[in-house]
């Protein structure tokens, strides 16, 4: 089963998980524990491809065939990202196998994935990059349907926050992304009018609420500015080679 994740970071504060929690249902919350593989020469996250076991189970995400506006695979022009989320072991494997093809032209027999035996991934030479949990609280708001909210905190210190849609395989991606602008508008408005409460209630904390101010226009919410996730800072923390690479053919 194929689906294609939209979705728009952002960054938050405990005011914005306050206004969240105000306005929204929390839905879960959960812990997990990501391992992300690539081969030493980056041959899938050169491609945008991103190979990763969570909770013992696989996940591949590819770029999405051009996106509308950009030409770019995998972006939008707006802040939104959208990537095809593959979890069947046996087709991951096949489109890793065509993404590394030259890596694996060495004879080597066929093998049949398993989530029990990792020898695959050896054969290919895949290898562990980056490894982090990561505890998220999801949320739903009214009104919004389909949306959710999820505030991630990872092990390593960077928190950050995502509006997502998941839109099944030939779904409608414009009313995805359509949905994923209204509900960032609605949280920047809504952080907007706690604040101006904020002011108008006690001018001695002016000093925060300008904190506060500040914190709305670089959360991503109401700037059209992309917001950093947890991979690229994990990159540029731990794997600064990985990191530069990327970022130079404009991965990241
Ligand atoms: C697609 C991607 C990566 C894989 C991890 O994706 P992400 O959605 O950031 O992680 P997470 O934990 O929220 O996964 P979920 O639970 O939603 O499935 S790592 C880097 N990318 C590409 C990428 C990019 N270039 N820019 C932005 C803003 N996001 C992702």
């Amino acid at each position: 089963m194929m689906s294609v994740e939209v979705e728009q970071k952002f960054l938050f504060n405990s005011d914005t998980v306050k206004t969240i929690e105000e306005i929204g249902v929390c839905v879960g919350l959960k812990q997990f524990h990501d391992q992300y593989f690539d081969t030493p020469d980056f041959k899938l996250t050169l491609r945008d491809v991103w190979l990763r076991r969570r909770k013992q189970s696989w996940e591949l995400k590819c770029p999405t065939a051009t996106v509308s506006g950009t030409g770019e695979p995998g972006r939008e022009q707006s802040l939104c990202t959208q990537y095809k989320e593959i979890t069947n072991l046996p087709e991951i494997y096949q489109r890793v196998k065509e993404f590394i093809k030259e890596a694996c032209e060495d004879g080597e027999t066929e093998v049949t994935p398993s989530d029990e035996d990792d020898s695959w991934l050896g054969k290919m030479n895949l290898r562990c990059f980056a490894e982090f949990t990561t505890t998220r609280r999801s949320f739903t708001l009214k009104g919004e349907q389909g949306v959710q909210i999820d505030l991630d905190q990872a092990d390593f210190g960077y928190h950050v926050g995502e509006i997502e849609v998941l839109v099944p395989e030939g779904g409608d991606m414009q009313s995805a992304q359509e949905k994923i602008r209204h509900t960032a508008q609605k949280l920047g408005e809504l952080k907007a009018i706690r604040l101006y409460a904020l002011l108008c209630i006690c001018n001695r904390i002016i000093s925060e609420a300008v904190k506060f101010f500040s914190s709305v226009f670089h959360s991503g919410l109401n700037e059209e500015r992309r917001v950093e996730g947890k991979m690229t800072v994990y990159l540029k923390r731990y794997r600064p080679e990985q990191y530069a690479t990327l970022l130079s053919a404009h991965v990241l």
